[in-house]
């Protein structure tokens, strides 16, 4: 018996309508981010009539965002497209059956491919796919069927530094460590804000509990971010930091501990390679040379770093404020570095190694994703990594002519034009594509270029693993939750989209030869492959797998979803040997690609600040996601969220005042933006989320369109990427503000540039 079959089994029944003796709950995890909370859904006849927190979900305990409990409103949300579109010659869309809208996908695909080559048709995949096990098995087959090296993602505007990191240091991209926060006593939390994207490559529920508890055990929690976040209000300390200054500030942490002596050499020289040339770099690094490039004083980075190695426990942890920003990779680096050589990696409460079900990290071997700069992109040569060229790529590809220029593209999930550098070139590229075609949920900023649009079903009617995101967890723990209500005959979930556009191309299903061969003798047999046996085959063959043995306690995947709260696996696991995978078993402290941005690092830090510099930073909120759930106005309601936020000697330097419109102005784009002045940034900094920008997609997404805002990407620079895996600086660009004046209003010419009140 499946989970999702189980009727009534439920200690309370949420919402559930009174004497409603019919309605049944069923079990599903939240598929909008990826801590992934488990939710309890109140159905009756065939219709969910309410969600609640799953208090018995073994990992989120009851917790839930505000996000979560409106995941039904995307389900019910009147603009969001139930069948495949077409767009006409007036740029409106047209209903078109699903077999018509596939034909023409894969004959125009197909017909680009055949007169230009395999390079010429992009993939662009967002940020849902990791969400969605079956996407991401599917994702593979799509790709081998494509044969493009223009393959890139929101992965490489977010992730990339930090696999990339992994990769030199363990040699496995996805041996990524994760602060041990239950059992931590010193939680060094650096250009995150967990309490608002509820963790990132730290997947953990309810990080405002997390953080108390840590407090409330006699342990300090110390927040590294430009602006006084949210979590920098529920912390011990909070240090504001320069944007771009992460590196340098964790080697100058590290540098400190070794000459006071707080470092296990014989354990370094034995655990790693390198070491002896590291070391002598970092001597370098003092804590009195980086505190101009930081501005952070000399004496507060030296606390600091004996705090970290003097506590009972201790890890630090960074994400997007350094993976976006200058030295992402280094960074990254630093991170990793730190917690080694205070002997925190691997030990209790510090940096642990996940242990779970299905070992991503293993698996993207056998699949030959694992990698780095294998190839690199044609016209500016940034290097892949995970197998995506970095997606400022994307427009320059398309708008470059020659041997191998990009006319057709396929998004899958995503919205690069409000979420890669440079979105209007980007915008003003797609228009010129031979033919594109997007599969998502929503008409938005970038599927209104698509000539055809392919909509899958909500999440809630489909199955959900936790197949990618609990490799990053706090907890070693895995879920199969079972549709909450079906799908429509007439819907089609992801992976079959994606299946069938893979068919189409190359009739591969899986991408692997092999595997290809076998399922085509069993399909003749009658028997019909979808994405669950293969997750059922990596259980069973996975650490806590049954082998397929009868009588054996090991998982299999219907026992896991029998569990309808989830399967608990324990804590994390000390150790770190077994995630290195280099062939001498040591971690690599040394990598060339390092050790040469190191050096730029070190030619950069004494260059003298600007005093009247401004960086613009990126930030989230707790009811926005990325670029959409705009369209929700349970989310929207309350306060205008796409403003600046600009410290008060720098509004006044500027002229702006409060609630009112200032004119920005980066290299690549000048428009009007509402100011907010409040100190929570510190001087020199000003913060705009990114996601918004709605005025082009309005006709489409009614809600977000009354919410436009503007889109940070606007003023963003595609040609401005960190030195080692070339991702985009979405955090750190230089611009200059002014006052809007009559005139600006006058000449904006662009309806984008003017911002939502
Ligand atoms: N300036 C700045 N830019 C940034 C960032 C920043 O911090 N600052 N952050 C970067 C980061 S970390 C990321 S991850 C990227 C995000 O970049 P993207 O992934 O391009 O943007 P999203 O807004 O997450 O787009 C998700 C899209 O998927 C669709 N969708 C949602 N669920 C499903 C589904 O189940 N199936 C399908 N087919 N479609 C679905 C939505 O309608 C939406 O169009 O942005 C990056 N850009
Ligand atoms: N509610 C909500 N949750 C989300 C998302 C969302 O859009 N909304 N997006 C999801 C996605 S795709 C991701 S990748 C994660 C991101 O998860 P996080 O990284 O936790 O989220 P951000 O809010 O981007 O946090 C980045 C922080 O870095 C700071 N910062 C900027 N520049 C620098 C710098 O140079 N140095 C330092 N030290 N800090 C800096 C910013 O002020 C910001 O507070 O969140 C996920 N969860
Ligand atoms: S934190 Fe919110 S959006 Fe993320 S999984 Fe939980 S309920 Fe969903
Ligand atoms: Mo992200």
């Amino acid at each position: 018996m499946s989970g999702a079959d189980r009727d009534g089994d439920s200690p309370r029944a949420p919402g559930a309508p009174p004497g409603g003796s019919s309605a049944s709950t069923r079990y599903h995890a939240c598929t909008l981010c990826e801590t992934g909370c488990g939710l309890a859904f109140t159905v009756a006849g065939g219709e969910v009539t309410g969600v609640a927190p799953d208090d018995d979900d073994v990992f989120s305990a009851g917790f839930v965002c505000p996000k979560g409990m409106a995941i039904n409103a995307v389900g019910d949300d009147p603009d969001r497209l139930r069948s495949p579109v077409r767009r006409d010659a007036h740029g409106a869309f047209r209903p078109i059956s699903w077999d018509d809208a596939l034909d023409l996908v894969c004959a125009r695909l197909n017909g680009v491919r055949r007169a230009h080559g395999d390079d010429a048709v992009a993939v662009y995949m967002g940020t849902p796919v990791v969400h969605k096990h079956s996407a991401l098995i599917m994702r593979s087959a799509l790709l081998s069927a494509l044969r493009t090296r223009n393959s890139t993602s929101a992965g490489s505007q977010d992730t990339s530094p930090r696999f990339a990191a992994s990769y030199f240091l363990y040699g496995s991209s996805f041996s990524v460590p994760v602060p041990d926060v239950d059992r931590t006593h010193y939680f060094l939390c650096i250009g995150a804000n967990p309490l608002v994207s509820n963790g990132s490559l730290l997947t953990a529920p309810d990080m405002r509990g997390r953080i108390r508890a840590i407090r409330e055990r006699g342990g300090k929690v110390v927040v590294v971010d430009p602006r006084r976040t949210e979590t920098a209000r529920a912390a011990s300390e909070h240090l504001a930091i320069r944007p771009g200054g992460d590196a340098a500030l964790l080697f100058a942490m590290a540098q400190v501990l070794v000459a006071r002596g707080r470092v296990d050499e014989a354990r370094l020289r034995r655990d790693t390679r390198g070491w002896a040339a590291l070391r002598e770099r970092l001597a370098e690094l003092t804590p009195e040379r980086v505190s101009a490039c930081t501005q952070i004083p000399k004496e507060t980075i030296e606390r600091i770093a004996l705090e970290f190695a003097d506590a009972p426990s201790s890890a630090a942890y960074a994400r997007i404020g350094v993976c976006n920003g200058r030295f992402a990779t280094l960074a990254s680096f630093a991170v990793d570095l730190l917690n080694l050589i205070a002997g925190r990696l691997g030990a209790a409460g510090g940096a642990l190694f996940s242990s779970p079900a299905i070992d991503f990290a293993r698996l993207s071997r056998v699949l030959g994703i694992e990698g780095h700069g294998r190839f690199r992109s044609r016209v500016r040569g940034l290097p892949e990594t995970l197998g995506d060229v970095p997606a400022s790529t994307l427009a320059e590809e398309i708008e470059t002519a020659g041997e191998g220029q990009v006319r057709a593209l396929l998004t899958y999930a995503g919205n690069p034009v409000l979420s890669v550098p440079n979105g209007r070139r980007l915008a003003a590229a797609l228009s010129k594509l031979e033919f594109m075609v997007s599969i998502d949920l929503y008409v938005n900023e970038t599927t209104r270029f698509a000539d055809v649009i392919l909509p899958p079903a909500w999440s809630t009617s489909e199955d959900h693993v936790d197949f990618f995101f609990s490799n990053f967890a706090v907890r070693n723990v895995i879920r199969w939750n079972t549709p909450v209500t079906p799908r429509k005959e007439s819907e089609r979930e992801d992976w079959e989209i994606l299946a069938a556009v893979a068919r189409g191309m190359g009739d591969r299903p899986t991408g692997y030869r092999g595997v290809d061969w076998a399922l085509r003798i069993a399909g003749r047999l009658g028997f019909r492959w979808t994405p669950a046996h293969a997750v059922d085959l990596a259980l069973r063959l996975g650490p806590y797998g049954d082998r397929y043995l009868p009588f054996s306690s090991g998982l299999n995947g219907q026992k896991v979803r029998e569990s309808v709260h989830g399967v608990d696996l324990g804590p994390l696991r000390t150790g770190f040997r077994h995630r290195v995978r280099h062939r001498d078993g040591r971690v690599d402290v040394a990598p060339p690609a390092i050790l040469a941005s190191f050096d730029e690092l070190r030619r950069d830090i004494d260059r003298p600040v600007d005093p009247g510099e401004l960086l613009l930073i990126g930030r989230r909120d707790l009811r926005s996601n990325n670029s959409w759930m705009h369209n929700i106005p349970a989310l929207v309601r309350g306060r205008e969220r796409c403003v600046l936020f600009v410290h008060p000697d720098d509004a006044r330097r500027a002229g702006v005042e409060d609630g009112a419109v200032a004119v920005m102005e980066s290299r690549v784009h000048e428009g009007q933006v509402r100011v907010r002045v409040t100190d929570e940034v510190r001087p020199g900094v000003v913060s705009l989320p990114h996601g918004f920008g709605h005025a082009e997609g309005a006709a489409f997404q009614r809600v977000a369109g009354a919410h436009a805002g503007v889109s940070a990407n606007d003023w963003t620079d595609d040609q401005r990427v960190e030195s080692v895996v070339g991702q985009s600086i979405l955090n750190g660009v230089p611009v200059r503000l002014r006052r809007a004046a009559m005139s600006d209003r006058g000449a904006s010419a662009d309806a984008k540039s003017e911002p939502s009140s």
